[in-house]
């Protein structure tokens, strides 16, 4: 595989909202990650991927863009933004906007003008389509619940949002769309930016005709992402995409991609693919609800490690993929993907160590490095988020009482990741010294980066130090390019694989059972030292790990 200068680093993905406040408005800013580079730095962290900081109405959280060109007041000013650019780079760090190009606001300029004259020059910046009847011109339910078409107001037309109706989707068979696109794109590249995490990119291409398809739901709608599925002919924008702006610029690119298959993942992310990596969503299959959050399935171990185990495979010899245990749109890892018992400062270290070590690019969200959790909520009110809010209601639709519904909030609630980062224990976890605009998790005053600065055996400092193995001389050509081989397959809530690179190899277990695991190195191998152990009751003594519950370890395995 042709090295790329991406490959062994290790990324951060910053929520700004959350992140740290410097003007007291009870948001997070530009200033506020500034300030913080030295922190991510000691931690590790090369590339920053930052969510969307362009002016916008914050229907759903910046994510719904209204100036592509501009830094909304609330995170600074565009000398701020550059100022962090000039800062990082002194730090050898990288830094990656948030490219939202599905969609954009209905805010936008471009909207509002053809609100204004929908027959008129921006008349197909837009999918604006004739209804049926009076009715939209198909049966699509869109991400956030409720069918994708608007109608536009005094005439027989709807406008399409796969998200929001705040957020309506721009036509990328117009040329004139996609140009536009691209000189924006470039000139951020041109400023100096490294690259780009792509948003909901897959949704793109639509089926212009709008055909309807058999529901799947009582409101007699059916998921947007089935026409997405259904869908051919993508490949064409995401070329031209990559080679207009992109590969020019050598930029680093991680796409939001759900749902392809596994042929694919080539034209994705091999040698010429549209895009450097792309996250490896596969563990969301995992708790799937596609009637809603009420629905969701309960925690289930075995069917995490396969799901993630898939990919690794299906990747290797191909590309990267991008590893996560949580981001800015789902519940904390730690109170997702870890049994009741685990659901701590332990379990987080286990979660650290196969999310680091796995093949591919690591991304760690804001707050994970410290064990953060997910948020308890007296009431509905007390969310923020649109999903949130729509998901409640489809609960309670579905026949569910309050308490349930809010129950199936607080387990899903992409919220969950937004309160404030807990930096220390004093006011607002010193996130801001005004009013956060979003509830401080109140387990700030045990969960928060001051203390774990200090103390060896914190989920911080072990962050860091699976990071510095990762990077270690000796090991880094393992963990970067090493074959991935699964361990331990049988064996009951065992995480465990092995990294190979030439006569390099190393098994990485995790021990998420409540019970002890002793484990025996295969015939003809032996296991020759530790290199890293989550606690020190861990232990490798005749030949064998000792690996207590909720406890991790790296082995050098020789060959005998
Ligand atoms: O968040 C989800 C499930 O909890 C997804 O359906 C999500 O909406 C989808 O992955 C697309 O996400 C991205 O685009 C959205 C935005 O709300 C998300 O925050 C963003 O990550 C619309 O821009």
């Amino acid at each position: 595989m042709e090295r790329q200068w991406w490959h062994g680093k290790v990324a951060y993905q910053i929520y700004p909202k959350s992140f740290n406040d410097t003007d007291g408005d009870g948001i997070g800013d530009i200033r506020g990650i500034i300030e913080k580079l030295d922190y991510l730095k000691a931690l590790g962290i090369d590339i920053l991927w930052i969510s969307p900081i362009y002016k916008s109405p914050f229907v759903d959280q910046g994510y719904d863009i209204q100036d592509y060109y501009q830094i909304d007041p609330v995170f600074g000013t565009m000398e701020d933004f550059d100022e962090l650019l000039e800062e990082a780079k002194k730090r050898d760090m990288y830094v990656l906007m948030d490219l939202v190009i599905n969609h954009c606001s209905d805010r936008h300029e471009w909207f509002q003008k053809v609100l204004k004259d929908p027959y008129g020059e921006y008349g197909d910046y837009f999918y604006f389509v004739k209804g049926k009847d009076g009715e939209p011109p198909c049966n699509y339910r869109s991400y956030f619940g409720g069918s994708v078409w608007e109608p536009v107001p005094g005439t027989d037309l709807f406008y399409l949002h796969m998200f929001s109706r705040e957020q309506p989707d721009l036509n990328w068979e117009n040329p004139k769309v996609r140009e536009a696109l691209f000189r924006m794109v470039n000139w951020w590249l041109d400023k100096g930016l490294s690259g780009f995490r792509i948003d909901a990119i897959i949704n793109i291409k639509k089926d212009i005709r709008f055909p309807s398809y058999e529901p799947d739901g009582e409101d007699g709608l059916v998921r947007c992402t089935k026409m997405v599925e259904e869908t051919d002919g993508i490949g064409v924008f995401l070329k031209e995409l990559s080679e207009k702006t992109f590969a020019p610029h050598g930029a680093f690119t991680v796409a939001e991609v759900f749902n392809i298959d596994t042929e694919e993942l080539e034209k994705f992310i091999g040698k010429e693919g549209y895009f450097s990596t792309m996250f490896d969503f596969s563990a969301l299959s995992v708790t799937d609800m596609e009637r809603g959050w009420h629905n969701a399935a309960p925690y289930d171990f075995n069917r995490w490690r396969k799901a993630l185990f898939e990919s690794q495979k299906a990747a290797e010899g191909i590309g990267f993929l991008s590893n996560i245990i949580e981001n800015h749109d789902e519940p904390r890892g730690v109170s997702t993907w870890l049994p009741a018992y685990a659901q701590n400062a332990e379990g987080a270290k286990l979660l650290a160590t196969v999310s680091i070590l796995l093949r591919g690019l690591p991304f760690i969200y804001q707050g994970q490095e410290i064990g953060m959790s997910n948020c308890p909520m007296e009431s509905i009110e007390e969310y923020d988020d649109i999903e949130t809010k729509n998901q409640y209601e489809t609960a309670l639709r579905a026949g569910c009482t309050p308490q349930e519904a809010l129950k199936a909030c607080a387990a899903k609630s992409r919220d969950n990741a937004r309160t404030p980062m807990q930096w220390n224990k004093e006011r607002n976890a010193g996130f801001t010294a005004g009013t956060p605009w979003m509830k401080v998790n109140p387990n700030y005053t045990t969960v928060n980066v001051r203390d774990q600065e200090t103390d060896e055996n914190s989920v911080l400092a072990y962050y860091k130090r699976v990071i510095a193995l990762r990077k270690s001389p000796e090991y880094r050509e393992a963990f970067v390019y090493g074959s991935f081989r699964p361990a331990y397959e049988e064996q009951d809530r065992i995480f465990a694989f092995y990294r190979k690179e030439r006569d390099t190899e190393v098994l990485v277990a995790a021990n998420f059972a409540e019970q002890e695991a002793l484990l025996s190195p295969e015939e003809g191998s032996a296991f020759a030292g530790l290199l890293l152990r989550s606690s020190d009751m861990v232990r490798l003594s005749a030949g064998k790990l000792t690996l207590p519950s909720c406890t991790a370890a790296v082995i050098i395995v020789k060959e005998n």
